[in-house]
């Protein structure tokens, strides 16, 4: 079921003109008021003993209601009962989307990444420090997605998210923990905020994926020394305080807002790990590899997200997929000065005796975005011969994703 579905199936509840938040999960906060049969004057009895919201008339036991004067037990009972429907559509909604917590020091880069992939790129120079949460809703290769952008100033910090903790930290799918790898004077702030994440987690029995976000690596700065050493630095700080929360598991990733694909590579790693299917993916590609007797291969969506990929060794990786990703760079440059996206594109290595090939599969996403499976392989004939019998294997579970 769809937000809009849920929405369509709750309205009822509601007075006439009464607006329906897009989150889902604000629906909680209006008034009492706001339901069909609850009228000014009995939502001002409701609120005289502090029940403001349907959030707080959900909370109410139906056995056991408060007493409210001159108004029936019934009545407020069917009241609240109404509100526990609402509340459990709304909170069995919320759970099928995915939460992202991407917090980090203020300035770290949290709200610019967010920017990118929403192809707000213009807006960044406009960017405000990020006032406490911000909740963004992305549609990220088809999941619904939350992203709680916590604002990292001091006085959110502190006075918000280690305060009530569970508000943020309840059912995380997965932190995106974000690093100004170009400041290593705050390194050790940045390593000792991390302990308190993790430790906030921890209270709370949760163990979500952790990726580390190394923002700031420009391309011109990342070939610099200093920066090198400071890629190492925080890795190391890092790495030591992962070290003191058992089965915490930190990967890492470098980015920069000027690099989309840096970006959206960073997202593909985090959609391995918040997504289940994406692993039988895996298994096909290997299958698939296997069968035509291949080195690697990769599925790549035009703009640079990679579905999944299989390969034996880390150099035929990086081979496949920063070849694919240069290819795909190109067809698009073709695309855009009027030429016809071609459905195959090929390198070969004679003198290597192989070839990197690729093949679209299907687009994605309303605006049609190209996914192109990449082979690495000696023997393209073999490619040919199963690529229909592979894609029937893919294509369902593609679907699930969109
Ligand atoms: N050079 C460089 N600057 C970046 C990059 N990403 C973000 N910035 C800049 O860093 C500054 C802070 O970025 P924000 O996205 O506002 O940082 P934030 O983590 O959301 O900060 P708070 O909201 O205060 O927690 C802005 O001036 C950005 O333009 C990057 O990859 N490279
Ligand atoms: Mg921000």
């Amino acid at each position: 079921m769809s937000d809009d579905e849920s929405i369509s199936k709750i309205k009822d509840f509601f007075k006439t003109g009464v607006l329906i938040p897009d989150e889902l999960d604000e629906i909680l906060n209006l008034k009492p008021e706001s339901l069909i049969g609850v009228d000014q004057i009995n939502s001002d009895k409701l609120l005289d003993r502090n029940i403001k919201s349907i959030g707080d008339l959900a909370s109410l036991d139906p056995e056991n209601p408060p007493e409210i004067k001159e108004l029936s037990n019934h009545i407020l009972i069917k009241w609240i009962k109404i509100s526990r429907v609402l509340e459990k559509v709304v909170r069995e909604q919320i759970r099928k989307q995915k939460k992202i917590v991407l917090i980090g020091l203020d300035n770290g880069g949290k709200t610019s990444i967010l920017a990118v992939i929403q192809d707000r790129f213009s807006i960044i120079k406009s960017l405000l420090p990020t006032k406490g949460v911000q909740r963004e809703k992305l549609d990220f290769f088809g999941f619904p997605i939350i992203s709680w952008d916590l604002g990292g100033q001091v006085q959110y910090r502190d006075k918000y998210y280690f305060n009530k903790p569970e508000l943020f930290f309840t059912e995380v799918d997965l932190v995106l923990y974000v690093i100004d790898t170009q400041d290593p004077s705050r390194f050790n702030e940045a390593a000792e905020y991390f302990r308190q994440v993790l430790t906030a987690l921890k209270d709370l029995d949760e163990q979500p994926p952790v990726l580390a976000v190394l923002n700031k690596s420009d391309q011109d700065i990342r070939k610099t020394l200093q920066w090198q050493k400071n890629k190492t630095d925080i890795v190391n700080k890092i790495d030591l305080v992962a070290k003191e929360f058992q089965g915490i598991v930190v990967e890492y990733c470098d980015t920069t807002i000027f690099q989309k694909e840096s970006i959206m590579q960073m997202f593909s790693i985090a959609l391995k790990k918040v997504s289940e299917t994406s692993e039988i993916i895996e298994n096909i590609l290997e299958d698939f590899t296997r069968t035509i007797e291949a080195k690697a291969a990769s599925l790549i969506s035009m703009d640079g997200l990679i579905f999944g990929n299989y390969t034996k060794n880390s150099t035929d990786e990086m081979l496949i997929n920063n070849t694919a990703l240069l290819l795909q760079t190109l067809s698009n440059f073709h695309t855009s000065i009027g030429l016809i996206r071609e459905k195959s594109i090929s390198l070969d290595f004679p003198l290597n005796g192989f070839s990197i090939s690729g093949e679209k599969l299907f687009e994605y996403s309303d605006l049609q975005i190209p996914v192109f499976l990449w082979v690495l392989t000696s023997n393209l004939e073999l490619v040919y011969d199963k690529l229909e019998y592979f894609k029937e294997q893919l294509m369902p579970l593609i679907n699930m994703f969109l």
